[in-house]
Order: structure tokens, then C-alpha cells, then sequence
């Protein structure tokens, strides 16, 4: 089983978009085994997104990250990472495909709903920067033998 990182940027708690984007990772088999709401701090943002860091939207990206609060979370299941990321959808919602979440509740490249790592070392990291090793829940699921052959 693999990990990831997911979070729901503040355009989507602010659009009352929480609920349904969550029930479709539930939905999908994917199992929520840690989450939280906060509102991210400058320095935390940075630390995230250290890859963009110069690059010419990397103040707006800052500025949109902390604006409100997030739904930060850890999803578990087998290609985890690449699974969420295709639910994602493209960086830009005005190409991402219809059904994925960014297709179907985005409009602008930098209000584009939510966050997935885009590798298991990504992941790692992430997961670490948000979660203490003890956020994360161990637990099975009751329908595991009924999603996994
Ligand atoms: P990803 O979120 O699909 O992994 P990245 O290229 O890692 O995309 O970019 C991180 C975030 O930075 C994007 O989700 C988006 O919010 C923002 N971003 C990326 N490219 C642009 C851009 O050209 N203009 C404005 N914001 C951008
Ligand atoms: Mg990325």
C-alpha cells in the first residue's frame, strides 16, 4: 500500500467544495487515515512549495496558499499516488479533463482546488512536513477485501 499527500487549497473550503471532493476519494477506495483543517503560515507554504520558489507565480501561489484555511490529508491505497493524481486532474483546470476534480470545479490555473503529490518521495516529504508519525491512523477498513482482490 502506498501514501499520499493530499490538500484541499482554501478556494475549495471556501466554495463549500469539502464534502464533495473527500466522498469521492472515499468513493474511490481510497482510505482517509489522517486529516486535518488549518491555516497555513508563510513559512510553512514556502517549505511545501520549495521547488517554485522563483518562479514569476511563486508570490501569488504564497499569497493564495495562506489566505484561508486548507483541509490537509493522507489518503492510503495501492498506486496511491498515482490514483489521486489522475483523480486531480491537470495543474491547469482549463485543461483538465471533465470527471477529474480540477475538470469539473476549476477555472483558473491559480485557483485550481486542490493539491496531490506528484511522486512517493513527494509524498514522504509532504506527509512529514504536515502529519507527526503519530496523526497517521492504522486501521482496516471494512470493505478492504471487497475493494482489493
Ligand atoms: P501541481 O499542483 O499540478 O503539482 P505544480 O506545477 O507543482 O502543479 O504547481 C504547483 C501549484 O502552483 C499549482 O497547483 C498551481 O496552484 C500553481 N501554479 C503552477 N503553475 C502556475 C502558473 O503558471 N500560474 C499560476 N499558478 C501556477
Ligand atoms: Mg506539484
Amino acid at each position: 500500500m502506498e501514501r499520499t499527500f493530499v490538500m484541499l487549497k482554501p478556494d475549495a473550503v471556501q466554495r463549500g467544495l469539502i464534502g464533495e471532493i473527500i466522498s469521492r476519494f472515499e468513493k474511490k477506495g481510497l482510505k482517509i487515515i489522517a486529516m486535518k483543517m488549518l491555516k497555513i503560515e508563510r513559512e510553512l507554504a514556502e517549505k511545501h512549495y520549495f521547488e517554485h520558489r522563483g518562479k514569476v507565480f511563486f508570490d501569488n501561489l504564497i499569497n493564495y496558499i495562506t489566505s484561508a484555511p486548507v483541509v490537509a490529508m493522507v489518503l492510503e491505497g495501492k498506486n496511491a499516488v498515482k490514483v489521486v493524481r489522475s483523480i486531480v486532474g491537470a495543474t491547469n483546470p482549463s485543461e483538465a479533463l471533465p470527471g477529474t476534480i480540477r475538470g469539473d470545479y476549476g477555472m483558473d490555473i491559480g485557483r485550481n482546488v486542490i493539491h496531490a503529490s506528484d511522486s512517493k518521495e513527494s509524498a514522504e516529504r509532504e506527509i512529514s512536513i504536515f502529519f507527526k508519525p503519530n496523526e497517521l491512523c492504522e486501521f482496516k477498513r471494512i470493505d478492504e477485501n471487497w475493494v482489493y482482490e
